[in-house]
């Protein structure tokens, strides 16, 4: 009996071109900016975004100008990743009807911390479980901060926003940020990773490998935000750096449920070292308990997810 080959679709290598046009309105040293133009030099241009409201979506789209360079819808907070779980289905079975060429397009759902972890919590659930062919993306600068740095279920521990203060009463963020990548394994889909355009190559691989896995796939990208975290806008990838370097944000990747850390760090460098150059974290300085609490669950984090990469 002839069996039937399966089909490969290869994803573009990484070229020149590059699919955000500059002129766009985001802050000078915006991190969540130049992650999102990496990523999509590496997804390339037969992609589809979908994005939620959200600091990339006002600095995109002042009518009437736009910088996407590939096709792009704006959707409301709360149903991004539904969306995009409806545009993928919609190419497969215009694709099944031979009503549209059958080439790969990588959909794509974006959103902000607050679009991911807190109002677009449910549609993401949602589109994971049922198993969409698509990549969902989390700018994560760790607070709403187009509409003025208010607090979301990812700001850290400590950080002072305009609704969780520092003042006599509370030093900031008072929870422990929400963990997404364990939400998102909670859910068994195929791969997710963290990424950093502090780290370039390591980046643009894992947007790689998430468009060519079939099924959902769930990158975090940490987006360091100069007029939100209080850094100059000089400082933005050494930030991003020192996130990887004091073990606050690893990157890594589960890929079918396999543990790999991809930038390795022999020993970590205190946390204070992240901390201390941040406006957000300036009232926790002399907080000794408060930085050795961060401290303790940063280096737990670290180990256990060392643990988990060496028993893949
Ligand atoms: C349901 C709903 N609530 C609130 C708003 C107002 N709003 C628009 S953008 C935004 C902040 C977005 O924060 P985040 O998702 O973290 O993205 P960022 O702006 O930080 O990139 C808010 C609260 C909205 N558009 N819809």
């Amino acid at each position: 009996m002839e069996t039937k080959k399966k089909k490969v679709f290869p994803v573009r290598k990484l070229d020149a071109e590059e699919y955000f046009a500059p002129g766009h309105r985001a802050c000078e040293g915006c991190g969540e900016v130049l992650a999102l133009r990496l990523i999509h030099k590496a997804l390339g241009p037969n992609v589809i975004v979908a994005s939620a409201t959200g600091c990339m979506e006002i600095i995109s789209s002042p009518f009437p100008y736009t910088s996407w360079e590939v096709p792009w819808i704006h959707v409301a907070f709360e149903n991004t990743a539904a969306v995009a779980g409806g545009i993928e289905a919609g190419l497969k079975v215009l694709q099944r009807k031979a009503k549209r060429e059958k080439k790969k397009i990588v959909v794509v759902a974006m959103a902000g911390d607050g679009g991911t972890a807190d109002i677009g919590l449910q549609a993401l659930s949602g589109a994971m479980e049922r198993g969409h062919d698509f990549i969902f993306i989390c700018y994560d600068n760790e607070a709403y901060m187009n509409t003025g740095v208010q607090r979301s279920s990812l700001t850290p521990l400590g950080a002072s926003t305009t609704t969780s203060p520092a003042g006599a009463c509370q030093h900031g963020q008072t929870v422990w940020k929400k963990n997404m990548m364990a939400i998102a394994a909670a859910h068994y889909i195929p791969y997710i990773a963290t990424v950093s355009p502090s780290y370039p190559m390591d980046l643009v691989e894992k947007v790689t490998k998430a468009a060519n896995i079939k099924g959902p796939a769930y990158i975090h990208a940490l987006s360091v935000c100069p007029p939100g975290w209080g850094i100059s806008s000089s400082e933005t990838v050494k930030l991003g750096r020192l996130a990887v370097e004091t073990g606050v944000f690893p990157l890594y990747e589960i890929e079918k449920g396999k543990y790999r850390v991809t930038v390795n760090v022999e020993k970590l460098k205190p946390v204070e070292a992240y901390l201390q150059p941040q406006a957000r974290f300036r009232h926790i300085q002399s907080d000794l308990d408060l930085i050795a609490r961060i401290s303790y669950r940063v280096q737990t984090y670290w180990e256990r997810l060392k643990a988990k990469a060496a028993r893949a």
